[in-house]
Parts: structure tokens; C-alpha cells; sequence
């Protein structure tokens, strides 16, 4: 009998990172992040590719969004609340590096730093809420990148991996669900956020991404090493930013660049995580971008160590599909960011030009279930908008419920195809700062934040539609959607 309903067990919450929404972002000994120095804008991730880009805290130009995020810090009491009212099961959060080790290369970790998240945590298990931690979320103290480069220096492994059994070591015990590096294959097209490296166009920038992967890898790694030696029943996944890539049409010629792409995107950072071993297109790929495998830093060692611990499960983000088309170069090619590919006729795209694509979804689920024989987890999803409340403050959101409804639709089919589906955590479940834009007025929230782009508002939250409604989607497990 195939099963067409969620799996009692199923994990239904929302997902957050700290750099979007916590703000207090010098408190109780915090230090700079990279997320605190980004430019904001539509243009934050040109302007971090000039060769000439220096790192500099402008209050004026910078000090919001991101520095006040939603003031997360001041209010995380009242918005667990209302994940508990909407009856989430779990929740994702990120634990800001830049709280724990504010330097990044101190020995001791910031005590203060640490008995925030145990507030957090402690907040979610009254609920009965299980947290779901992102060890690194597009954030990492900036002074690891200006001072040592970033991920393509070998020094952050050890550092990283202190700060990793500080907490998993603190909240273990209590922590079951955890993820080692958010959308870690992103830095193939914006590596500044997850591998704090700035001009992407210079002579090594393709060699330093592969090195920093490497070093990110080997240091996930370690991470899920020592996360099991705490606890054998603990879970530590992979992250990664999932674009279901098609070929546009059945010419052989795009088959085979679709084929290129999706390992380049979507399977390099999950075979070594879930596999424990390069692939075997590694060198093809890597020379393709104008990189020898043996040039990097990798040790026999290092090998030893992803081959001992693979991660248990995969996370990964979907927001859109990615169609690959290289014999029509007239093609429209998508705004989509972090993706590349041009538009698909078939389908519809969001106000910044991600393709909506439900089933798109249902196939990822069924690519990567099947790739790696291990359990899977949406932990992001969503669709960024632009929202109108009316005077009661009540967003209309019929949008937002639209697009989620059809790929709950599509979890439903990948369940009754046989994808061991662990859960599902909407992005943004509270409206947050945006990652791509670094702005407010891209909301993905079931709860409105009254908050513009230039810092104006009062903070308030107001329940939008869709909180109703996903109220209703938790409570009959799916069934009514
Ligand atoms: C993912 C990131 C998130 C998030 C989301 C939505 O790439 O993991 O941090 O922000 O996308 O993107 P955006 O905020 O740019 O709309």
C-alpha cells in the first residue's frame, strides 16, 4: 500500500538564520560578522566582487537591516510563542559563530554568547519544539576573513572546529537535529557568504572556492565526529541550495550541459558529505573551471576523515528549477541569483525571477533520496514577496499559500514515491532580513514584521493569513492543505 499521508513523526516547523534576525549584533560580547559588514542592496554581491572591495563598517550605509535584523535578540520569547501557536514541531535557528567566538581564533568561547542560545533552546523544549540547529549560517566572524582570508585558509578547520564542540558539546544533550554549512554549494556562484571570499572574478578565485570547500568539508567532518561521540542518536546533515536542473529541450548537446551543471551545483558538496569521498567527475569538473586536483591541499589524512563520517541525512533549500540551455544563446537567461539557466516556457516566476516549480520539488526529493539512500529534509522553501498589509496590519497572503500548498502537494507525492522525508521548515517562518537583497521588503513570513527597508516601523508582529492556515496544515499532519 503506498502511502499518501505524512508519516506521524513528520517534522513541521519554519526556519530562521541568526545574521537575519537577531540583530543586537555588538551585544554582550558579540563580535563582527560578515553578515554585519555585507553592503546592503540589490547590488551587495557586485559590489563585494570588485577587485577593489574593502571591507569597512559604515554605520550609515550599513547599520540596517542587518544589524537590527527583527530584534530577534529582544524578542525570541514572544516569536517561539507564536511558532508554538501555530503548532511547529520543530524549528530551525542558526547559532551565530560571531556570539560564541567572536574573533573567530580566541581559545576560550564568549560565555554570554552561549547562555543566549540556552535561552532559545530552553524556550523551544518548553513547547515541545525540537531545535534544529544550523552550525553556520552565512555567517563567520569577519575577522577570520580579513585577517586569515576566509575558508581557503586551512587554519579555519581548527577554528571551526572549536567552536563546533563548544556547542554541540553544550547543547547536545538536548539538541538531536543539527546541520554542519547552510547552502554550502552556493559559493560556486556567491562564495562571500559561506566561504568569506570577496572578489569571485579574480585569477584564483575558482582554485580558492575549491579549496575552501575542501576545508569546509574536511572540517564538517570532524563536526560529525564529534557530534556522534555526544550522542549516538544525534542527527548532523548536510545543507544544500537544491535546484532541480533541466535540460531545456531533448538536444543531446543541453542533456549533457544539464548533466555538467547539476553536478557542478547541485552533487559535488552533497557526494563528499554523504558519500564521504570525491566523486569521480571531481577532476573533470575542477578542470572545467581551470582547477587541478592536485594543486589543493588535501591530505591522506584529510580522506581518512570524510570517509569516516558521513552526515546522516541531507538538508537542502528549493526555491526554484534551473532549465540549461547552450545552443540558443538568444534565451532569456533568469534572475535567479545563486542559479544559473534561462526561463523555462513552462513556468512561472516570483516578482525576483525564481521559477516556481512544485513538482520540480517532488523530482529533487526523489534525486537525492535515491543518490544517497539516506533520509532527506526540506529546511527551506519558500516564496519571497512583497506584502500589503491593510490598516488592521493583516497581510492577505493568498500568494504565499498558494505556492506553499503546491509543494506540500509535492512532499505528499514524493512520500507516496518513496522518499524517506524527514520534514519540512518553511523559510523565514517570521518575516526576516533578506540574504539576497540584505532588505526587509522581501518577505517570505507567516507573521509580518512592521519594519521597512530603511529601518522605520515599530518592530510589531501581526499574524498574516497564512499563519491560519499553516496553523490548520500542522494540526491534521498534512491532510488539510
Ligand atoms: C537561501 C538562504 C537563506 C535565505 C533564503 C531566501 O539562499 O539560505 O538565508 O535568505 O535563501 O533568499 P533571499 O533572502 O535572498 O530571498
Amino acid at each position: 500500500m503506498i502511502p499518501t499521508k505524512f508519516p506521524d513523526n513528520f517534522l513541521w516547523g519554519g526556519a530562521t538564520a541568526a545574521n537575519q534576525l537577531e540583530g543586537a549584533y555588538q551585544t554582550a560580547g558579540k563580535g563582527l560578522s560578515i553578515a554585519d559588514a555585507l553592503p546592503g542592496g540589490q547590488d551587495r554581491f557586485k559590489i563585494v566582487n570588485q577587485p577593489d572591495f574593502n571591507w569597512q563598517i559604515d554605520s550609515n550605509k550599513y547599520s540596517y537591516p542587518n544589524h537590527r535584523g527583527i530584534d530577534h535578540y529582544h524578542h525570541f520569547k514572544e516569536d517561539i510563542a507564536l511558532f508554538a501557536e501555530m503548532g511547529f514541531k520543530c524549528y530551525r535557528f542558526s547559532i551565530a559563530w560571531s556570539r560564541i567566538f567572536p574573533q573567530g581564533d580566541e581559545t576560550s568561547p564568549n560565555e554570554k554568547g552561549l547562555q543566549f542560545y540556552d535561552q532559545v533552546i530552553a524556550e523551544c523544549l518548553r513547547y515541545q519544539i525540537e531545535p534544529v540547529i544550523t552550525l553556520s549560517h552565512y555567517e563567520m566572524p569577519l575577522n577570520l576573513v580579513t585577517k586569515y582570508g576566509g575558508w581557503k585558509n586551512r587554519q579555519l578547520i581548527e577554528f571551526f572546529d572549536r567552536y563546533a564542540r563548544v556547542v554541540l558539546q553544550r547543547y547536545a544533550p538536548q539538541v538531536k537535529y543539527w546541520m554542519t554549512f547552510n547552502e554550502i554549494n552556493s559559493a560556486l556562484n556567491i562564495p562571500v557568504m559561506g566561504q568569506g571570499l570577496v572578489a569571485a572574478q579574480g585569477a584564483d578565485a575558482m582554485v580558492n572556492r575549491y579549496q575552501a570547500w575542501h576545508n569546509q568539508f574536511v572540517a564538517g567532518a570532524q563536526a560529525v565526529a564529534y557530534a556522534h561521540q555526544q550522542r549516538r542518536d544525534l542527527m548532523i546533515g548536510c545543507m544544500l541550495l537544491y535546484a532541480t536542473t533541466y535540460a531545456y529541450d531533448a538536444n543531446p548537446v543541453n542533456q549533457l550541459a544539464a548533466l555538467k551543471e547539476n553536478q557542478a551545483m547541485n552533487q559535488f558538496c552533497g557526494d563528499v558529505q554523504v558519500r564521504g569521498h570525491y566523486p569521480s567527475y571531481t577532476r573533470s569538473l575542477m578542470q572545467s573551471y581551470g582547477v587541478n586536483y592536485d594543486d589543493l591541499e588535501i591530505t591522506a589524512t584529510d580522506l581518512q576523515t570524510l570517509a569516516a563520517n558521513p552526515v546522516d541525512y541531507i538538508g537542502f533549500s528549493y526555491y526554484m528549477s534551473s532549465a540549461i540551455n547552450v545552443t540558443d544563446p538568444d534565451l532569456a537567461k533568469v534572475n535567479g541569483n545563486l542559479v544559473h539557466g534561462v526561463a523555462n516556457p513552462f513556468l512561472e516566476a516570483s516578482a525576483w525571477g525564481w521559477q516556481i516549480d512544485p513538482m520540480g520539488l517532488r523530482i529533487a526529493l526523489n534525486e537525492l533520496n535515491d543518490r544517497y539512500e539516506k533520509p532527506v529534509f526540506v529546511v527551506e522553501n519558500g516564496l519571497g514577496a512583497v506584502d500589503h498589509p491593510d490598516a488592521q496590519h493583516l497581510v492577505q497572503d493568498d500568494y504565499r499559500i498558494k505556492y506553499l500548498r503546491s509543494h506540500i502537494e509535492a512532499l505528499r507525492g514524493a512520500i507516496s514515491d518513496g522518499v524517506n522525508l524527514m520534514g519540512y521548515t518553511p523559510w523565514g517562518c517570521i518575516d526576516l532580513v533578506s540574504a539576497s537583497t540584505g532588505q526587509m521588503s522581501k518577505r517570505y513570513g507567516f507573521i509580518y514584521v512592521d519594519l521597512d527597508d530603511q529601518g522605520q516601523g515599530s518592530g510589531r508582529r501581526y499574524k498574516k493569513a497564512s499563519f491560519d492556515w499553516y496553523q490548520r496544515v500542522i494540526a491534521s499532519n498534512g491532510a488539510e492543505i
